[in-house]
């Protein structure tokens, strides 16, 4: 045959694919559906990475697998293309991001379709299209309509170097999760999703679902704790400091009371004494991260305000400390401090020199705890506690919080460590927040635009359903400011306009990048819906997500997020499922060959076009499933890809005439051994498929493919067969041996081979053979072999030979596959 040349004949089926639409998604009455989802990629300008087709050659597996199969499958592919970069693209160059946008989708699509992956095009979309840009506007109205989405004043995590507010998801270790750019804290008036509401809802869901431990970082991200709040009476003055506590069981061992340095009772109850000193302390705070603030590790700091409360039910003063690792966004952000029984409060009771007093003793004895080098955190029995004494801490709990809410000192209160979402940006490439606002102008004034003017904040107005999508307005300059207002402000025709003779400004402030990806997986179902986000019909045709396959680093951002916009969708009535994907798994980070992670400051990041130009698309898909597990991370290496080339250079080799030489001298039918070994093949990569072990699946392939080598000439049905195993994961080679051995049109909708389950069982099978119960040789015998091929097999072997030599069979015991056993004396 000719040699197998993938750069002529990858190009060759692509384009066919394209012509026939082939993968264009429809649905048959009585067919079973899929709905097979990738996470669509950021079109960044470095173009596609190694570590795309890894998940997209998986998903793309399974479709053409599933088709095969007579499933209708959806398998869609857009772009997540509002973010920052093509921001800092456009301040660095003056490019307007649209333009760069437009650019790398044009990259990666390329890319994308050079490797063959069957998605249905037609569907394909942009969260910056206007088009979609609407529908994600009018999720927005509907939050906003629901209370949902709301203004706050938050401190926020304000980057100056990227002039904008973060979420704390994008925070890691005070810095920006792009480009690590120092992170403060500032107070801003942001819009604000209040997830905090879909907390259990957010949690329960994750039941059903086949997800994996991604569903713990979630349970945890979202952190339920009961407790109670307490009210704590203050020393000389009318308020009560309440506080948010999970052992309200532990209240007799409160010996001091702290609160955050933002806690807006700070500065009324500081002493005149303590006022200089606690005021330097909270200014030295400001910019501390949560996490900084609250690490276990961290050597305490604080300062007495020299106030004191009363404890609620002995009476006695207890003074009150501001410290930083209560934090001003939890609970009530002030804390009872139970040294004894809380590892924090222990540390700073040390620190600073304040009583420790035992309530909870792992045996019902009091101990000394001067001698006590931690805190004692565990459950135990109540001690020094009155009406709790002797009980355990479950008990005592309730019995604390029936005493606290009998007596109106407190209630039962559920916290979480979730926080509401600060939803806005002060970015110019972004969904427009489609709210405006009055606008009082100054006595005298005609136009906001050039006059003194207050915009009325509080008086949030929709933007009205028909006059979606809200629309940027061009730009010139995109540089954030320090202005946190963000770009926007900056067009004054667009920001401000009149209406029946008032005057309005609208919101400047934009949707993260994470409002797209929300909900895109939606819009794919019906992408041209110029009425609605889709049609029921096309919802209740594909949905639920029946597989999502994406990166691990999404698992309490993307993941969660778009859980909860579905959730408030399916509260509206919007969708009928209470959760959007069925199954979900993360593939595994390739690295480069040096076992370090891929990057450009390394040189070791490999680049798929070179990989296709020099190998082909093919070799490429079938080294990243051969690599290892789909959920493994595991390195790359160059020698593999060249080893899976060889493997498709033999297929090809082996197959590409099978047709020429059927009825030929030599040709027959296989050879047993190779019949089952096919029938094996058949099983094997059908179950791997769909158990998702693509690598076990490839080395099916790679042992048949060398068995048959050895076979003269392969009988045309056993080419075929061969071929339609090949397909999903080499569907250029695939397609290009199909027609050559006689298929008349493309092979993705050919039914998967079946196999005989009878050639499945190996006949022969190993066996041990005993004497006197002793193990001493293995045989090898056909399933079905009789009392005397046993003896026939055995009758010369040594290993047996050495222990019967001599002896006198009592008695023969063969139990066909599985015991052989001489008795002899
Ligand atoms: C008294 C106590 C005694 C506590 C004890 C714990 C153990 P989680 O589980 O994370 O909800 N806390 C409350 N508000 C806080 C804030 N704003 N900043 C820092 N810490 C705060 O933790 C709840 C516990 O963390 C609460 O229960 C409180 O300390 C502390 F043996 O109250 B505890």
């Amino acid at each position: 045959p000719p040699p197998y040349d993938p750069a002529t004949l990858e190009p060759k089926w692509q384009a066919h694919w394209e012509r026939e639409r082939t993968f264009e998604a429809r649905r048959h009455p009585g067919r079973p559906k899929a709905y097979v989802l990738d996470m669509f990629p950021y079109p960044s300008g470095s173009g596609l990475h190694v570590g795309h087709p890894e998940g997209y050659t998986a998903t793309d597996i399974t479709c053409r697998y599933l088709r095969m199969r007579g499933v209708d499958v959806l398998h869609p592919m857009g772009w997540d293309a509002f973010g920052l970069p093509a921001e800092q693209h456009a301040i660095a160059t003056g490019t307007h991001p649209a333009q760069t946008t437009a650019k790398n989708i044009a990259t990666f699509k390329r890319q994308l379709k050079s490797l063959g992956f069957s998605y249905d095009w037609s569907r394909e979309l942009s969260t910056t299209d206007e088009a979609y840009v609407r529908w994600t506007q009018w999720i927005f109205l509907k939050l906003f309509e629901r209370g949902l989405a709301y203004q706050a004043e938050l401190p926020v995590n304000w980057c100056p170097a990227l002039g904008t507010v973060l979420a704390n998801e994008e925070v890691i270790d005070g810095k920006s999760e792009r480009g690590s750019h120092p992170v403060v804290r500032l107070p801003l008036r942001q819009w604000t999703l209040k997830i905090t509401a879909y907390a259990d809802p957010l949690v329960k869901g994750l039941e059903g679902l086949d997800w994996p431990e991604t569903k713990e970082k979630q349970v945890h991200w979202i952190g339920r704790s009961e407790g109670a709040e307490v009210d704590f009476a203050l020393e000389g003055r009318d308020e009560k400091l309440r506080i948010f506590t999970t052992r309200p069981d532990t209240l007799f061992g409160a010996t001091y009371m702290v609160i955050a340095p933002e806690h807006p009772l700070l500065e009324a109850i500081t002493t005149p004494a303590q006022r200089a000193k606690v005021l330097a302390y909270r200014d030295s705070v400001v910019s501390k991260s949560d996490l900084d603030r609250t690490g276990l590790a961290r050597t305490k700091t604080g300062e007495f305000t020299g106030a004191h409360a009363l404890h609620p039910l002995t009476g006695k003063t207890i003074p009150i400390w501001v410290a930083d690792f209560v934090l001003g966004s939890y609970g009530t952000g002030a804390i009872m401090s139970v040294p004894a029984h809380d590892q924090r409060d222990f540390e700073f009771a040390r620190t600073f020199g304040l009583p420790v007093v035992e309530v909870v003793s792992p045996d019902g004895q009091l101990h000394d705890t001067s001698t006590w080098t931690e805190a004692f955190t565990q459950e135990g029995i109540a001690v020094r506690s009155e009406f709790l004494d002797g009980k355990s801490t479950a008990d005592a709990k309730a019995a604390m919080l029936s005493r606290l809410e009998r007596d109106a000192l407190g209630e039962r209160r559920v916290q979480y460590r979730l926080r509401d979402w600060v939803f806005s940006r002060q970015r110019y490439w972004g969904e427009p927040i489609p709210i405006y606002f009055p606008v009082d102008l100054a006595p005298g004034s005609t136009d906001p635009r050039k006059d003194p003017h207050t915009v009325r904040f509080d008086r949030p107005i929709a933007v009205d359903e028909k006059d979606l999508p809200l629309r940027l307005p061009d730009l010139e300059d995109f540089r954030p400011s320090d202005d946190p207002a963000g770009p926007l402000s900056r067009a004054l025709d667009w920001r401000f306009f009149q209406k029946d003779g008032q005057w309005y400004a609208r919101e400047t402030n934009t949707m993260p990048q994470w409002a797209g990806s929300c909900w895109y997986y939606l819009r794919f179902l019906d992408p041209k819906n110029t009425e609605a986000p889709f049609s029921q019909q096309a919802y209740d045709a594909w949905m639920p997500v029946d597989l999502y396959v994406g990166g691990a680093e999404h698992a309490v951002l993307h993941l969660l997020y778009a859980r909860f916009w579905h959730k408030v969708l399916f509260d509206c009535g919007v969708v009928s499922h209470p959760e959007p994907f069925q199954k979900l798994v993360h593939q595994g980070m390739i690295l480069g060959e040096d076992g370090g992670k891929m990057a450009k400051s390394r040189g070791n990041v490999v680049n798929p076009d070179d990989v296709v130009s020099e190998h082909g698309a093919d070799a490429l898909r079938v080294y990243e499933m051969f690599m290892g597990p789909l959920e493994a991370v595991k390195p790359w290496q160059t020698r593999g890809v060249i080893g899976v080339r060889r493997f498709l250079d033999r297929a090809w080799s082996t197959l590409a005439l099978a047709k020429e030489h059927a009825g030929g001298k030599g040709s027959g039918p296989l050879d047993d051994e190779t019949l089952r070994l096919l029938h094996k093949t058949v099983k094997k990569v059908g179950e791997d498929i769909e158990a998702l072990r693509f690598n076990t699946a490839v080395s099916a392939l790679m042992i048949l493919s060398n068995r048959l080598a050895e076979v003269p000439h392969v009988p045309l049905d056993a080419a075929r067969t061969f071929t339609l195993l090949l397909a999903p994961f080499a569907p250029h080679l695939a397609e290009e041996l199909w027609e050559r051995l006689g298929g008349e049109k493309s092979l993705a909708h050919e039914p998967w081979p079946t196999f005989d389950p009878a050639l499945t069982v190996d006949d022969e099978v190993e066996m041990g053979v005993q004497v006197n119960g002793k193990l001493r040789s293995r045989v090898k015998l056909r399933r079905d072999a009789t009392e005397a091929d046993v003896r026939a097999a055995i009758a010369n072997d040594p290993a047996v030979l050495s222990h019967t030599q001599g002896k006198t069979e009592k008695k023969f015991v063969y139990i066909p596959g599985r015991i052989i056993n001489l008795v002899v004396a």
